[in-house]
């Protein structure tokens, strides 16, 4: 095979490529790694709080990326098989189950820092994810995004299978000097087949800025409910900060005219700086199962963990119960990446039998599985102790639970 093209090909043949190391076999070691790690069986880790199980691999990384999305594999036009699009990071998946497959709508960041979506698709959810052939083709609007991530994905009762993202826009006030301000706001895509994506203006909301807005997989009185996060700014929440809800009698034209915060940020909890919803809820016999995550400032940065609550079934703006705490912050390797000391999730599958497969991704980084079900949350969110609000209230839970312990623990 003849792998130079003039005399720079033929240096870069030579830095590269010693004379066993052929075209052809780096991209049979390239193909065979990647096959690897896509087929790789998972398995649950050993150690479990009774309220989820994590598993053991990531199931998806930016390893999982189809080789032909990253290479030219033209030895004539690409002699060395060099990446030619470097793929950064796999994070903050929308999830569905369509067809009995499990779909992961992946937010998939490029080398150039700009995200974009790509279907996944897994028999079980667990393992042997692998990208569809292509990435999402998500039509613009009149103001083309610079920037578009975190899909959540909701089966609506009105028949649409709805994707609601954030879209980032450099802020048109900025100064030439300030390339960084930006403003976020909520944009729309609906479908029937992740394959085939019809655009729709994005929402209106009286917020300057939004993101993690989710839609409410109900109507509520005939309209569409959106879950929202009113900030002032693009990373503060400010004053506007907790998770609000507002109501719009259209997707076409999508516009909520007054939001109510119906979780918000606290101090000294871990969403105290901000907070934002996940997935779309889970409804079940006791009320809406909410996952969320919060954000605290820390020496070392801001720390994103995942915490839950509970909301009425017939009045959803209303939370019922709220453990403290997290319910999973990062851990072992998962602290570590991008943006460090982060675990967010913007997806979650109830199965037929009740489990519940929470997809989390750590760090900004890279995508993770955690198993429990729908019994195990509700247990968890509606028997564990309420944030106290503190320190000495959470001496007294630690000792009402001891002291019950004593009535029935066999010495
Ligand atoms: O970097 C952590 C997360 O930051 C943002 O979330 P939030 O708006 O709640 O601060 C998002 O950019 C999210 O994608 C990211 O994981």
């Amino acid at each position: 095979m003849a792998i130079s093209t003039g005399k720079a090909g033929a240096l870069l043949n030579h830095q590269f490529m010693n004379s066993t190391t052929t075209f052809q076999q780096r991209y049979t070691e390239l193909k065979a790694a990647q096959e690897a790690l896509i087929t790789k069986t998972n398995a649950r880790q050993d150690e479990s709080n009774g309220i989820y199980t994590r598993y053991k691999n990531p199931v998806i990384t930016p390893r999982h990326v189809p080789v032909e999305w990253r290479y030219d594999l033209n030895p004539e036009t690409n002699p060395n098989l060099m990446e030619r699009f470097g793929i950064n990071a796999t994070f903050n998946s929308g999830a569905i189950k369509l067809n009995g497959k499990y779909l992961l709508v992946v937010r998939v960041e490029g080398a150039d820092r700009k995200s974009f979506f790509a279907v996944a698709e897994s028999d079980n959810g667990i393992d042997n994810f692998r990208f569809w052939e292509r990435p999402c083709l998500i039509p613009e609007n009149e103001t083309p995004d610079t920037n578009i991530y975190d899909m959540r994905l909701v089966a609506h009762e009105d028949g649409w299978i709805y994707g609601l993202f954030c879209t980032e826009r450099r802020a048109p006030d900025a100064p030439e000097g300030d390339q960084s301000s930006a403003v976020a706001q909520c944009g729309i895509v609906r479908t029937k087949d992740l394959v085939t994506w019809d655009r729709l203006p994005d929402l209106k909301t009286p917020s300057p800025q939004q993101r993690n807005v989710v839609l409410h997989p109900e109507f509520v009185d005939g309209r569409y409910g959106f879950y929202t996060r009113p900030q002032d700014s693009f990373i503060e929440a400010g004053k506007g900060g907790g998770i609000g809800f507002g109501l719009s009698s259209s997707m076409e034209n999508a516009m909520i005219a007054e939001e109510l915060v119906i979780d918000r940020k606290q101090y000294h909890t871990v969403y105290e700086a901000k907070n934002g919803l996940g997935p779309a809820p889970i409804k079940t016999g006791f009320g809406w199962l909410h996952l969320a995550h919060g954000v605290r400032n820390t020496a070392a940065g801001l720390r994103y963990v995942l915490y839950m609550f509970l909301t009425d079934l017939n009045d959803i703006t209303k939370v019922i119960h709220k453990p403290n705490g997290y319910f999973i912050a990062p851990e072992g390797e998962e602290r570590v990446g991008d943006v460090s000391n982060v675990v967010f999730s913007n997806g979650w599958i109830k199965n037929e039998d009740g489990s519940v497969l929470i997809y989390y991704a750590s760090s900004d980084t890279r995508q993770h599985v955690a198993l429990s079900s729908v019994d195990c949350l509700l247990d968890y969110v509606m028997n564990t102790p309420e944030d106290q609000l503190r320190s000495a209230g959470s001496v007294q839970s630690i000792c009402h639970i001891i002291d019950a312990n004593k009535l029935v623990l066999v010495q």
